[in-house]
């Protein structure tokens, strides 16, 4: 559809919804963003310093002006500076999700919490990476045997990396990481000595400062993500695959709507249990039931182990509100507008805030704890259903898309999949298809939406590349949310998108596995922490293969990305050594040395980089090419042009 918001978004729902926005005069992130233009171009090339009151100070691009700070730093320093500071705030977020689970295993293998340890495989399988065995051990000790190990990470004063870095990474990164001096030893340490190693008149080295990045990028990967998922897959359950819908389509006019937004499934799974409880209720107060709905990686934790339907991503949450049907979204942290409150005045909309650190006002707070999780949970549940009655009828407007879709490709579930068609050597089928070109490589494509981008569009478009030219899609965070609406995550776009090499293998991998169809080309492996599942198997095929992570015949990208956070992992995938594809520009520019480290010097020493590129046509050709470069280099097969 051709319409003056498909330069806003390219989901169609969205559009709908934007103009519904601009009927009811709400103001939306694109207005703001409207609004705000120019933004100011010393910020945006990181060029603007506000760690010290002396300023804010600022770096005159174009060389006419100041070249110094008030303190004397210049360029380089000042925009290492800004970017330590922002990776080491985007690994906190994850840091502060991962520290979570850690009081949540350590009292639900006390009893003290009514979550149960779900998943004893999973269990088994961390204890066995830690190195603790699960002999003579009921699972509650093996449990708090874990969660004990992940707070002495939290806890060591020595120089020796953390024991979720050393059990979880290769040991060939892990020795390339202790040689550059950037392994992490404690995170909050870390994070601590990046802010003290950024403060005024400390570290004016922008190289010595970019390692710190890279640290913080480490610290995010192993005490945020990868501890997260562990310890989340433990107690909630290891994703298999399961069959849902994405899109505003999904909300329903007859049900009392709860959309979950947020980062945290602590809070969200129990809401997923009560929903079920409560369903009657919803019923004797005049809907049809409960519908629940997700936003961002709360949103894709429930879907991965409960198939709860993505309602849209990042950029179009406040749109989602605007469907006038949303009973209440409940919130945790993260990716959540603060504006979310001001849409909801024009209906009857109740914004549920859960967390302590994640206040709005004009919402209502519900102070979520793990000890009274069944009581806050149905608090909220009741809340929604006693609003349902409030809505007003006039205002409901529901776009009618959706799209049907897979999800909860953990690697496990990958692998089972795999061994439906090899069960002695489930990876072999996938190493011989890469290997014979058929798949000619793999590309994780994660992270956000951007207003800088039209929603969704470059996601799409390079997925829509890279599956012709038969590369392999791994996906999490809001771009999984992407692909999923746009409908690339079912069987039938295998059949539409797919190369034929890799059509012919997501097809007798699909049969194998009793699913009567292809597999999808884009697997929704889930929420952003969980790219520490891409991580692993990456790893496994590395292992498998004997070569290391940066050999292989891959690439990511973030190609909307915007938060902080994806700052954070980015910097990761290029310490793993893998070419790191970033749609925005992030604010780096205006230092050349900077920019040079993280373009090209940066591989020599950690084998990753990154590229930037909106065009999402010409980002595939350089990822494809880069695929192709690593398969000669392997001595596998190449296309012909
Ligand atoms: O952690 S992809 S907009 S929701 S930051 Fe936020 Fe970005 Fe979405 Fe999940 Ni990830």
């Amino acid at each position: 559809m051709e319409n003056k918001y498909c330069h806003q978004s390219c989901d169609p729902a969205a559009q709908k919804m934007l103009k519904r926005a601009e009927e009811l005069n709400i103001e939306t992130v694109w207005d703001r963003y409207a609004a705000q233009e120019p933004q100011c171009g010393f910020g945006q090339l990181g060029l603007c310093c506000r760690v010290c009151s002396m300023g804010p100070c600022r770096v005159d691009p174009f060389g006419d002006g100041p070249q110094k700070g008030v303190c004397g730093a210049g360029a380089d320093t000042i925009v290492a500076r800004n970017l330590v500071r922002t990776a080491a705030a985007g690994a906190s977020s994850h840091v502060d999700h991962g520290y979570e689970y850690i009081q949540a295993l350590k009292k639900a293998a006390q009893g003290e919490i009514p979550y149960p340890i779900k998943d004893e495989g999973k269990l088994k399988a961390i204890a066995a990476k830690l190195g603790l065995s699960a002999e003579g051990k009921t699972k509650e000790e093996l449990a708090l045997a874990i969660a004990e190990i992940a707070a002495q990470d939290f806890a060591n004063t020595g120089e020796e990396p953390m024991k979720w870095v050393t059990a979880s990474a290769p040991a060939e990164r892990v020795e390339a990481w202790k040689k550059l001096g950037v392994a992490p030893r404690n995170p909050d340490r870390d994070i601590r000595s990046a802010l003290s190693q950024t403060n005024i008149g400390t570290d004016a080295d922008p190289v010595n400062m970019l390692l710190t990045a890279v640290r913080m990028g480490l610290v995010d990967a192993y005490g945020g993500l990868h501890l997260t998922t562990d310890l989340q897959d433990i107690i909630f359950g290891t994703p298999t695959p399961v069959a849902s819908e994405a899109n505003l389509g999904v909300l329903k006019e007859d049900k009392v709507n709860i959309v979950v937004h947020g980062h945290v499934p602590l809070m969200s799974e129990k809401l997923v249990e009560w929903a079920n409880k409560l369903n009657d209720k919803a019923i004797v107060a005049g809907a049809a039931g409960i519908q629940l709905a997700g936003i961002c990686c709360s949103g894709n934790e429930i879907l991965m182990r409960q198939g709860v339907p993505i309602a849209t991503n990042f950029l179009s949450q406040e749109l989602a509100i605007a469907t006038g049907v949303v009973d209440a979204i409940v919130v945790d942290i993260q990716c959540i507008m603060p504006s979310l409150t001001t849409v909801a005045e024009c209906f009857h909309t109740k914004v549920i805030t859960t967390m302590p650190i994640a206040k709005i006002p004009g919402a209502t707070h519900v102070d979520f704890n793990l000890e009274e999780a069944d009581a806050k949970a149905q608090e909220i549940i009741e809340l929604a259903i006693a609003n349902y009655r409030n809505r007003d009828k006039s205002k409901v407007h529901i776009p009618q898309e959706k799209t049907s879709f897979l999800g909860g490709f953990s690697v496990e579930a990958i692998v089972g999949a795999l061994a439906k068609v090899n069960a002695e050597d489930p990876l072999k089928p996938l190493v011989d298809n890469i290997a014979a070109g058929n798949i000619l490589g793999a590309a994780a494509l994660v992270g956000c939406n951007t207003v800088k981008l039209t929603q969704d569009s470059v996601h799409v478009g390079l997925a829509k590349e890279l599956l012709k030219n038969n590369v392999l899609i791994v996906s999490t965070g809001c771009a999984a949310q992407a692909l999923a609406k746009a409908g690339l995550m079912n069987p039938a776009a295998t059949e539409q998108y797919a190369g034929e090499g890799l059509k012919a293998v997501l097809t007798a991998v699909g049969q194998a596995a009793g699913l009567n169809a292809p597999l999808p080309p884009v697997l929704h492996m889930g929420s952003c922490v969980d790219n520490s599942r891409i991580a692993d198997l990456l790893s496994a095929l590395a292992g498998y293969l004997k070569v290391n992570v940066k050999d292989l015949p891959i690439a990511a990208s973030a190609p909307e990305f915007m938060s902080e956070k994806a700052i954070a992992i980015g910097t990761w995938a290029v310490a793993m050594g893998i070419l790191t594809h970033l749609g925005p520009t992030p604010q780096v520019l205006g230092s050349p040395i900077v920019t040079g480290v993280l373009t090209d010097k940066v591989e020599e020493l950690l084998g990753g980089k990154f590229i930037v590129e909106a065009d999402p046509v010409k980002a595939a050709a350089t990822i494809i090419n880069h695929i192709i470069d690593k398969r000669q280099k392997l001595g596998l097969t190449v296309p012909q042009a």
